[in-house]
C-alpha cells in the first residue's frame, strides 16, 4: 500500500448498492406478491434471527430521504434492484402499473439529484409462482424473465444508465439449489447446474430484450461474484483443485457471457451429476451477448487445497468431490470472511488481461461489523450529532480502494465502485444481525445515523482521490 494519493480517471464511478428484497419492505403493498424469499423467511430456523423483509429499510417509502444522504455523500451512481413480483404480480399477468410507477418515481428522483441509476433486473426476489413451476431448474423462467426485462425497458426508457440482468447468478443457483441455504431452499446438485444454465440464458435473452425496446446503445451490464480462489501450494494437486474449483465458480459464467460457449470440461467435470441436456442448440449464442460493463462483487478470496478423502455432497457447487476449502485466516469480518484486499486487486487485473475490451465495475464490496452509536460533538452538522465510529469497516474500505487504484495502476480497466451497502440491511439468511451499511439503520425508529465509513466514502467520492 503505498500512502501516496492515487487520483481516479476522470468520469470514474462512486456509487453505493442495495437491493430491493433487503430494503424495501412494503412486501404486501401497490399489488406485490410473494417472492421466493418471503416463503423462504416463514420457515422457522432459514433466518438466523428469525426476520423477514416486511419492512426492512422501508425503502419503499424512504426513498427520497435516502436519495437525499446519497447526494450528502456525493455519490455519482445508485446501484439498485427491481422487485420482480411488484412488476409481474401473477403468472403471465399484465404488468402491475403500481410497481412500474413506484420505480419511476425513484428513477426521475434520482435523475433529479443527478444521480445514475445502475438497475439489477433480478437481485434474487423470483416470484413464487415462478418457483411453484420449477424456478431456475425449469427453462421457461428464462422466457418469463426476458419478457419482464423488455416490460421494464419499455416503461423506464432512457431512464435508466446502466441496466444489469442479474446479480451473482453463482448465488442464485447454488445457494438456492445447491446447498439450500438460500431461497428456495433446495439441494440438488442437477437442478443447481439446470439453474446456472437457465439464469445465463435468462442473461442472454434479456440483454436481447432491453436492447430489442432501446436499441444496441442501451448500456448492458452483468454482476458476478467471481471467486478469486487461491491454491494452498504449487503442488499439481492442489492446482487441480484449484481449476476444479473455478470452473464452476467463475467459468461456467464467465465463459458463456463473455466467450458465448461453455468450457467442455465443465460437461466432463459433472458427467454423473446432468448430461446437461438443458443446453439446447443456440444457447450458447444467446447468453454470449456483446456486454458494455462487467460488474464484480468481491469481498473475500477463497483458499482450496486437494484432499481425496473431502466429498463434495455439502459443497454448494457441483462436482467438488476431493476439494477441501481452507478455513479463512487472519482478522475475520462478521461474517467470518477474511480482509484480503489484493485479492480484489489480482481479480481486476487478471480479468482485465483476459478481457482488455471489457470494461470492468465493482458493483459490490464492503464488510459487516457491529457498531456502536456515539453521541458526538465534533461530528459534521449533516450527521446531528450522533455517529458510529466503526474504524474496521473504514480501514477494510480504504483498504479496497487503494486495491482497486493498484489494478488501475496495474493496466485494468476499471470503472467504477459501489460501497456495499448505502444502508444496513436485510442480510439473507442472517436477518438483520450482520451490518454492511456505511450508513446505520436503527430498525426501531428507521433513523439513518451515519458511520466514519460514510465520512470516508464522502471524502474519497468527493476528491475521486484516495
Ligand atoms: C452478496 N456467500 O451476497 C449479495 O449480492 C448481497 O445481496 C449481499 O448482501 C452481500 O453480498 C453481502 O453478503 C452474498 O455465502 C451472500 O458466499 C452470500 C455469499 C456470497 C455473496
Amino acid at each position: 500500500m503505498s500512502a501516496q494519493t492515487f487520483t481516479f480517471p476522470e468520469g470514474f464511478t462512486w456509487g453505493t448498492a442495495t437491493a430491493s428484497f433487503q430494503v424495501e419492505g412494503a412486501a404486501h403493498e401497490d399489488g406485490r406478491t410473494d417472492s421466493i424469499w418471503d416463503t423462504f423467511c416463514a420457515v422457522p430456523g432459514n433466518i438466523s434471527d428469525g426476520s423477514n423483509g416486511d419492512v426492512a429499510c422501508d425503502e419503499y417509502h424512504r426513498y427520497s430521504e435516502d436519495i437525499d444522504l446519497m447526494k450528502e455523500l456525493g455519490v455519482g451512481a445508485y446501484r439498485m434492484s427491481i422487485a420482480w413480483p411488484r412488476i409481474v404480480p401473477q403468472l403471465g399477468g399484465p404488468v402491475n402499473q403500481a410497481g412500474i410507477d413506484h420505480y419511476l418515481r425513484v428513477l426521475d428522483d434520482l435523475r433529479e439529484a443527478g444521480i445514475k441509476p445502475v438497475v439489477t433486473l433480478y437481485h434474487w426476489d423470483l416470484p413464487q409462482y415462478l418457483q411453484d413451476a420449477g424456478g431456475w431448474a425449469n427453462r421457461d423462467t428464462a422466457k418469463r424473465f426476458a419478457d419482464y426485462a423488455g416490460a421494464l425497458a419499455k416503461a423506464f426508457d432512457d431512464r435508466v444508465d446502466t441496466w444489469t440482468t442479474l446479480n451473482e447468478p453463482w448465488c442464485a443457483a447454488y445457494l438456492g439449489y445447491g446447498s439450500g441455504g438460500h431461497a428456495p431452499g433446495i439441494k440438488d446438485h442437477a437442478q443447481a447446474l439446470a439453474a446456472v444454465h437457465h439464469l445465463n440464458l435468462a442473461h442472454g435473452l434479456g440483454v436481447q430484450a432491453v436492447r430489442a425496446e432501446l436499441g444496441q446503445e442501451a448500456k448492458m451490464s452483468v454482476t458476478l461474484n467471481l471467486q478469486m480462489t487461491r491454491a494452498a501450494s504449487d503442488s499439481a494437486e492442489d492446482q487441480a483443485a484449484k481449476a476444479r474449483a473455478d470452473l464452476f465458480a467463475n467459468e461456467v459464467f464467465l465463459g458463456p457471457m463473455v466467450e458465448g460457449r461453455y468450457d467442455p470440461a465443465i460437461f466432463e467435470a459433472s458427467q454423473g451429476v446432468t448430461d446437461w441436456s438443458f443446453n439446447r442448440p443456440g444457447d450458447e449464442a444467446i447468453i454470449g451477448q456483446p456486454l458494455d460493463v462487467l460488474g464484480i462483487n468481491y469481498y473475500a478470496p477463497t483458499y482450496v487445497r486437494a484432499n481425496p478423502a473431502v466429498s463434495g455432497a455439502d459443497n454448494a457447487m457441483p462436482a467438488q468431490d476431493g476439494v477441501e476449502g481452507l478455513p479463512p485466516k487472519g482478522e475475520l469480518t462478521d461474517m467470518d470472511w477474511a480482509q484480503e484486499p489484493e485479492g480484489l486487486r489480482d481479480l481486476l487485473t487478471e480479468l482485465s488481461a483476459r478481457f482488455p475490451s471489457l470494461p470492468l465495475m465493482v458493483t459490490e464490496n464492503g464488510s459487516a461489523w457491529q457498531d456502536e452509536v456515539s453521541a458526538d460533538p465534533e461530528a459534521p452538522s449533516f450527521t446531528g450529532g450522533k455517529i458510529v465510529h466503526d474504524p474496521k469497516r473504514v480501514a477494510y474500505l480504504d483498504a479496497h480502494v487503494r486495491a482497486v487504484a493498484d489494478a488501475i495502476e496495474a493496466g485494468a480497466q476499471v470503472t467504477g465502485y459501489f460501497a456495499w451497502s448505502l444502508l444496513d440491511n436485510f442480510e439473507w439468511a442472517l436477518g438483520y444481525s450482520k451490518r454492511f451499511g456505511i450508513i446505520r439503520v436503527d430498525y426501531q425508529t428507521q433513523e439513518r445515523i451515519w458511520k466514519d465509513s460514510g465520512l470516508r466514502f464522502r471524502q474519497i467520492a468527493r476528491a475521486n482521490a484516495i
